[in-house]
């Protein structure tokens, strides 16, 4: 199995080298991480490149960066990841995650497991079952999380508990079929709800997600921002329910 990490970054030159570098090093994770960057204006890019000059061998590249000079966009950062993920490098699993360490690099193996072992064709990091939490967030944002999920578990079913995980494994058969679609973490909801209508497995393991210690949330951190996203993620729901869309 060759495992690819996709990192979609904007501005992260505080975060990037400590990632890879724990992401790599973890017995039984990825083989390679592939970062797509939209053009960042600090040195995230600059750091990456000194990060495959360390990693990369004429035979085998642990580390790969991918430049969008005009695009931005998380969807499409992490669908582009994928894509020269499976393409290129001939991945047979890509993983994705965001790139604040908010998501443990350590917790890789483990969301690998069931996809290596044939369990399930995406495992899902989940900060909503036992042995999840979340401590990256205030009250504010966390109650809405809960609500959105809560509206999810609702119309799309309750297998699920983190329908806006963003941590994320799937196996090259999943990703051959579905592509992701939406502007930002609402992609998630409705990745797993075509996923399920598909027949795909989907296993859930839990994560803790901690707090961004370095750099700037691109989320925005008040009511207002919260209230804009959290409209989208609503609206995914309603049309996936509505509009029962598989493929
Ligand atoms: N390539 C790319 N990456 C992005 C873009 N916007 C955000 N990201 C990355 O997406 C990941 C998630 O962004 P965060 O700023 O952590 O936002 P969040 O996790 O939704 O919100 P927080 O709860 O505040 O952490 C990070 O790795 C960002 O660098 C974008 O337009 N393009
Ligand atoms: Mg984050």
């Amino acid at each position: 199995m060759f495992v690819c990490t996709v990192l979609p970054t904007y501005n992260e030159e505080a975060n990037i080298e400590l990632l890879v570098e724990s992401l790599l090093n973890n017995q039984q994770g990825s083989n390679m991480v592939l970062i797509v960057d939209d053009n960042s204006c600090d040195a995230t890019a600059e750091k990456v490149r000194n990060l495959s000059i360390k990693y990369n061998r004429y035979d085998k590249i642990q580390v790969a960066l991918v430049q969008r000079r005009n695009d931005r966009g998380l969807t499409t950062a992490i669908q582009y990841g994928i894509d020269v993920a499976t393409k290129r490098y001939g991945a047979n699993i890509v993983t994705w995650m965001d790139c604040d360490l908010s998501m443990p690099p350590e917790d890789v193996p483990q969301l690998l497991t069931p996809l290596v072992e044939g369990a399930a064709d995406i495992v899902v990091g989940s900060r909503w079952i036992s042995g999840g939490a979340d401590l990256a967030h205030g009250f504010m944002a966390r109650t809405l999380s809960k609500i959105i999920n809560g509206w999810a578990q609702l119309l799309l079913g309750n297998d699920i508990s983190d329908y806006t995980s963003g941590f994320v494994a799937a196996n090259t058969k999943v990703l051959k079929t579905l592509r992701l679609q939406g502007d930002y973490g609402e992609y998630c909801i409705d990745f797993i709800c075509r996923s399920k209508r598909n027949g795909y497995k989907i296993v859930e393991i839990p994560y803790v997600c901690v707090p961004r210690t370095k750099g700037e949330s691109k989320t925005g951190l008040n009511l207002y921002d919260y209230l804009i996203r959290g409209r989208k993620y609503i609206s995914t729901v309603w049309k996936l329910f509505i509009y029962k869309q598989s493929v």
